[in-house]
């Protein structure tokens, strides 16, 4: 284990996750019955020039294992990273919740958090416009707790009997298998089109919030209204929220293609490179929190996934703090074998009615099983509890635990009893005692029928560049549509939502909004249900713009693990580029050289530098800000380069912050970075002062998003 947390209590924890961990190091190559294997380069023949004997055990054995290593991909989230972490509340919950971990600040819980995309194969890009997932797994000591969450607040659909259809129509077309990891087509916009209860999460997913600069720089959400249960019984409705101490932060849409193509690993890489570098990533877990007898006092209904609590109705309360500070040592052991449940909770939180919920609790197990193999999956090393197991259960594939004696029911007298039902105030988990006095019926709750008001909701609360980028995102994917009465139905949906956002995405698809926009529509009732009585319905929302949906209004003041490119070739100022390199490390972030060529380059005064990329092994989009030094040779080479000029008009085009010093200036404008004017990330500086206080401002703001309005009128 590299980094282990320092506190006492919870490395005895760890190593109990660790019991079964192999390094392979100063030890003989074994069968995996022990014996040492004397030859692993040769099968067993008849003759050196004879037929391979099936008496083989060895070569058996391992091509057999070999033969097997692949188990089937996630259905959904097949492409993820994870990392091994910590959570420290700061404040007991113990009014609202009697889940000890949430009790007691002295406390630190163990954590495994996956992220993922949805759509695509395990092997598909990061890159992917979609949502991604956040998955936590709390090893605390009354059992495992997993909050499943996305990094967006809403679903696309109400009820779990419609996921099926949904993941159908968004995967691959069936007869092509095309495209990958994408929602640019026809069968996905053909389902969305015929599901308005899908026009908030839309309006998600064409922003940018679909396309994360890092998945450390993603919100995570638990999306469904939960119960946090006190140790009188008593329920509250709870939200829960992650917020990145980094910002939320974004690449735009021609920049996410382009890392798809130099580096389809981004996110992992990045996640992966900042723990190692011990950026160690960090959120706060939010809740809102909503009174057992508040649940109706809103304009829609706390059990409706399509819906969030506008941060203005409920405040998010920060609770704790979880920080990632270890790489799994292997990937499939951690990152693919952990197996994330919304039903493994602990006592002192519960669920609520939501109907998407209810399937969830179903589905996960299914899924685990057909996956993993066996219903003994919670004994593989990552998804053990460090809570002490006991039960009956018995037997079954691949079973680890060996147990002991004869007694394998309850009640019984042979074993003592053991192990015996565990009283509440002994932690025993008992389901909260919600009162229900219905009709069985397969119906959609009338509170649930508003399916644009948050939509819209969520489009004003945007900046102008946003508004921008959702509507070009949506002249994308409606535009990738083939089927003309598709994007038609799209833009009624749309035009419901907002007329001008609709007028625009129709002028740029080149098809009319219907001129009623409200038929055809909801399909999400029975064949015997009249459609009149279920058309979607718009509610006033009592909140017209929320700040917290806008990245615009997140953290801009730390530029703490970016990456800067320094473009560099022989004759460069060795000076102003070792200033500019103290002042950004002295702010948390690198500088990575990128040169003409790999290898040694030397500066004005005869320095050295080993450049850590070339113009072919690197590229704009992989970086958060480019910065060029003086030096007459470097900056005439770099002139004469094609590459770097295109190295900056890239980064010009992303609006990153692009920094300039001594001659520099001369090849910046020879690139678009040439129109500057008025554009505050835009430094030509004198160094050593200026440049970098402006610079690291500039790159704090992650982007100058303003420029493209800008750009419009002179590219
Ligand atoms: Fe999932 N989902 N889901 N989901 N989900 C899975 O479980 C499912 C939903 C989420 O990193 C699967 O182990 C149904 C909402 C995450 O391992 C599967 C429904 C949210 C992950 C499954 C939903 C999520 C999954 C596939 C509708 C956000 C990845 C592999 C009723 C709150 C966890 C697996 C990881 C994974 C089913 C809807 C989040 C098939 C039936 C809403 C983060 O069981």
């Amino acid at each position: 284990m590299k980094k282990q947390p320092s506190d006492a209590a919870e490395n005895n924890k760890m190593a109990d996750l660790e019991q079964d961990r192999e390094s392979g190091t100063d030890q003989f190559l074994t069968t995996n019955q022990g014996l040492r294997i004397n030859d692993n380069q040769n099968s067993l023949k008849a003759g050196e020039r004879g037929a391979t004997l099936l008496e083989d055990f060895i070569m058996r054995e391992k091509i057999t294992h070999f033969d097997h290593e692949r188990i089937p991909e996630r259905i959904v989230h097949a492409r993820g990273s994870a990392a091994h972490g910590v959570f420290q509340l700061y404040e007991s919950m113990a009014k609202v919740t009697k889940a000890k971990f949430l009790n007691d600040t002295t406390r630190t819980t163990p954590v495994f958090v996956r992220f993922s995309t949805v759509a695509g194969s395990r092997g598909s890009s990061d890159l992917a416009r979609d949502a991604r997932g956040f998955a936590v797994k709390f090893y605390t000591d009354e059992g495992n707790y997993d909050l499943v969450g996305n990094n967006i607040p809403v679903f696309f659909i109400q009820d779990a009997m419609k996921f099926p259809d949904l993941v159908h129509a968004v995967k691959p077309e069936p007869n092509n298998e095309m495209p990958q990891a994408a929602s640019a087509h026809d069968t996905f916009w053909d389902f969305i089109s015929l599901m308005p209860e899908s026009a908030h999460m839309i309006m998600w997913v064409m922003s940018d919030r679909a396309l994360p600069r890092s998945l450390r720089m993603m919100e995570g959400f638990g999306v469904h209204t939960f119960r946090f249960i006190n140790a009188q019984n008593k329920s509250t409705f709870v939200k829960f929220h992650w917020k990145p101490l980094l910002g939320v932060h974004s690449v735009a849409w021609n920049e996410a293609q382009a890392i798809s193509g130099k580096d389809s690993d981004f996110h992992r890489r990045d996640l992966w490179e900042a723990i190692e570098s011990g950026a160690f990533p960090e959120w706060e877990l939010g809740v809102q929190l909503v009174a057992e007898e508040d649940e109706h006092k809103f304009e829609f209904d706390l059990l409706d996934p399509t819906k969030l609590i506008p941060e203005e109705l409920v405040p998010v309360q920060r609770i704790g703090k979880m920080t990632l500070n270890r790489n799994p040592d292997n990937f499939f052991a951690e990152t693919e074998q952990v197996a994330f449940h919304p039903g493994h909770v602990v006592s002192g939180i519960d669920f609520t009615n939501d109907p998407l919920l209810q399937g969830r609790l179903f589905s996960y197990t299914d899924t685990q099983l057909k996956r993993l193999g066996s219903p003994n999956f919670h004994e593989i090393p990552i998804n053990r509890s460090v809570a002490p197991v006991h039960n009956n259960q018995r037997d079954a594939q691949m079973r680890q635990t060996i147990n002991t004696g004869k007694v394998a029911y309850e009640p019984n007298s042979l074993g003592g009893g053991c192990p015996f039902q565990a009283k509440m105030e002994d932690g025993g988990f008992h389901s909260h005692e919600e009162r229900i006095d219905a009709t069985k019926v397969r119906a959609r709750s009338k509170s649930f029928h508003d399916h644009f008001s948050q939509a819209t909701l969520f489009f004003n609360s945007q900046s102008a560049p946003e508004k921008d980028h959702m509507i070009s995102a949506l002249s994308f994917e409606l535009g990738k549509v083939e089927t003309i009465a598709i994007r038609e139905r799209m833009l009624g949906i749309l035009s419901q939502i907002d007329k001008g956002m609709a007028a625009k995405v129709s002028a740029a698809i080149g098809v009319a909004v219907p001129a009623k926009p409200e038929e055809p529509i909801n399909h999400s009732f029975g064949a015997d249900t009249d459609p009149k009585s279920v058309q979607p319905v718009k509610a006033k929302s009592s909140v017209e713009r929320s700040k917290a949906l806008s990245m615009e209004n997140t953290v801009k003041n730390t530029i703490k693990s970016r990456k800067i490119a320094a473009l560099i070739s022989d004759g460069f100022d060795a000076k102003q580029l070792e200033a500019m390199k103290k002042a950004l490390k002295a702010e948390g972030a690198q500088l990575k050289i990128v040169a003409t060529r790999l290898g040694s380059i030397t500066g004005e005064g005869g320095e050295a530098v080993v450049a850590d990329f070339s113009f072919l092994t690197a590229a704009s989009v992989l970086f958060d800000a480019v910065y060029v030094p003086g030096g007459a040779k470097s900056v005439e080479a770099l002139s004469l380069e094609a590459d770097a000029c295109q190295f900056v008009n890239e980064a010009y085009k992303h609006c990153k912050a692009i920094c300039s010093t001594g001659e520099a200036v001369e090849f910046l404008k020879k690139t678009f970075a040439a129109n500057s004017e008025g554009d505050k990330a835009i430094i030509f500086g004198k160094m050593p002062v200026e440049a970098p206080s402006d610079f690291i401002r500039a790159i704090g703001e992650h982007r100058n998003w303003g420029r493209e309005a800008a750009r419009k009128s002179v590219v």
